[in-house]
């Protein structure tokens, strides 16, 4: 079957950073490895979006087009939405290729699949959650397909999401093949993000109030085998070129261990690459700290997210303010980046709250001006995202009632603290020139 895979626009302009589409790219290599067709179009990297979409419309003539949502909307305090570009897409693949058979997935759609699939009769198939078993099952019949997991799909007016595939991890996942598009393409277009992502496990089992991972991929770890991790590491650095990689788990640091024998082969092959990832603060210690710069680390990104000990424990963080503080003290004597996610306006927030928190930041400052190793700390309100028990808390405190369409950004934002953003910001930014003026 000639399939063609689309990316959908997951920025929403053309000069952001770029994220080289992994789920995307790991679709492709099975669905080639299973006898069929198949082109690939990333339209964050395409010159003419849409056009360069018509075209290979056009001259590929696809039976079946896939089209990878990842994000919904940019986050980040923002209020636009990555939906309408998404719509165009589909519109115009209706338009072009009327036979033609349109499967979504991706993050984003699995945050709302009963919601796309009702808005958007373009879409025949959808699969929440990961697909590289539903996948090629959903093409192998795609008239009748079996009860796969994750499908969604028309009864009526009814949707039908099944459960998403949750199997361990090794079971399935693919080798890297070739590249899609050319490395150069996302690599000169960003500034901070390694655009190129590995994942060493999926899943996540903290359960913070406001995040969706858990939904997107199950609450178990599920770890790759280490080997496999760097022997990917190693065919995108040698055969490629690539030396800068974030990996893309959840939490990178959990479970303990895992991610020290990946960094105890990177050191043994003698790779000389550059990552990042998401470090978990109470698993941060004397004994790890080191080895991680030693084996490429180039940023520690954490996102403790509260400010304080009543934030961390109503987001659910599981972590004290003694994790935190700790965490950055052994983080700024590295010679390694560190940036700190927080969100704002949390529930609970009180006068006394924003002076703790004030504290806080002010603490981490004073940690890494010695060696001016902090890269930016990241000030958010938080997007209420179906599923999650914050949006349940959100609508017991009035913040948001049925009818709120969490399709579009909504934050977590009341009054009275709804501008203690730009406080924080100001207090950030202040730091951050003084810091890397040494004053
Ligand atoms: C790692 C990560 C990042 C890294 C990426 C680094 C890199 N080089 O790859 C960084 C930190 C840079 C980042 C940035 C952003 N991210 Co991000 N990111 C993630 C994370 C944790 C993992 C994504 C990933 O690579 N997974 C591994 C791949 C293999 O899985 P996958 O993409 O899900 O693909 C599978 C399935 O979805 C499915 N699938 C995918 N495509 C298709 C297509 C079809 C047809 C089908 C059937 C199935 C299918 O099958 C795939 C294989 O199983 C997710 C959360 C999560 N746990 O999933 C958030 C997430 C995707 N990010 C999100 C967002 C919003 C962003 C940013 C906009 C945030 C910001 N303001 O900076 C930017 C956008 C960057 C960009 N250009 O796209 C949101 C998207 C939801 C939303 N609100 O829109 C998520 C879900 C996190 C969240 N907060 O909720 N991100």
């Amino acid at each position: 079957m000639r399939v063609l895979m689309v990316q959908s626009l997951s920025t929403e302009g053309f000069g952001q950073e770029k994220v080289y589409p992994l789920g995307s790219a790991i679709l492709v290599g099975l669905l080639e490895r299973a006898g069929h067709e198949v082109a690939f179009l990333d339209l964050n990297v395409a010159p003419d979006p849409f056009g360069d979409l018509s075209r290979t419309l056009n001259d590929f003539h696809p039976e079946t087009v896939g089209i990878s949502l990842r994000n919904i909307d940019p986050l980040a305090n923002k209020t636009s939405s990555l939906i309408p570009p998404f719509a165009a897409a589909l519109q115009l693949i209706a338009t072009r290729r009327p036979q033609a058979r349109i499967i979504a997935g991706g993050t984003g759609f699995s945050l709302f699949p009963r919601r796309l699939l009702r808005e958007f009769p373009q879409i025949s198939y959808g699969i929440v959650g990961e697909a590289e078993v539903s996948l090629p099952a959903l093409l192998a019949s795609p008239d009748h397909p079996p009860s796969l997991p994750g499908l969604c799909h028309r009864q009526g007016t009814r949707v039908v999401v099944n459960r998403p595939a949750r199997r361990p991890i090794r079971e399935y996942y693919p080798a890297p093949t070739k590249l899609l598009t050319d490395p150069a393409l996302y690599i000169q277009a960003n500034r901070y993000v390694a655009p190129f992502g590995v994942e060493t496990k999926r899943g996540c089992n903290i359960g913070c109030v406001y995040c969706p991972y858990p939904l997107l991929q199950g609450k178990k770890l599920r770890c790759r085998p280490v080997a496999h991790v760097v022997d990917d590491l190693e065919l995108l650095h040698k055969e490629h070129g690539i030396g800068s990689f974030h990996f893309t788990d959840p939490v990178l640091n959990a479970p303990p261990g895992h991610l020290e024998a990946i960094c105890t082969e990177i050191l043994r092959r003698k790779l000389s690459i550059k990552w990042s990832g998401f470090f978990r603060e109470d698993l941060l210690h004397e004994g790890n700290v080191g080895l991680f710069e030693r084996a490429g680390c180039e940023c520690f990104s954490f996102s403790p997210d509260g400010l304080y000990q009543g934030a961390l424990d109503v987001l659910g963080k599981r972590l004290s303010v003694a994790s935190v503080l700790q965490a950055a003290r052994l983080a700024s004597r590295t010679g390694v980046l560190s940036v700190y996610h927080f969100m704002v306006n949390v529930p609970g927030e009180s006068d006394d709250t924003c002076l703790e928190g004030i504290g806080l930041l002010e603490t981490i400052y004073e940690l890494h001006a010695v060696r001016k190793n902090l890269g930016t700390v990241v000030l958010n309100n938080i997007r209420i995202l179906p599923g999650t028990r914050l949006a349940s808390l959100a609508r017991a405190h009035g913040a948001i009632n049925g009818d709120t369409d969490l399709l579009y950004p909504v934050y977590y934002n009341p009054k009275p603290f709804d501008t203690l953003r730009y406080r924080l910001e100001t207090l950030q930014q202040t730091k951050n020139a003084f810091m890397w003026m040494g004053e």
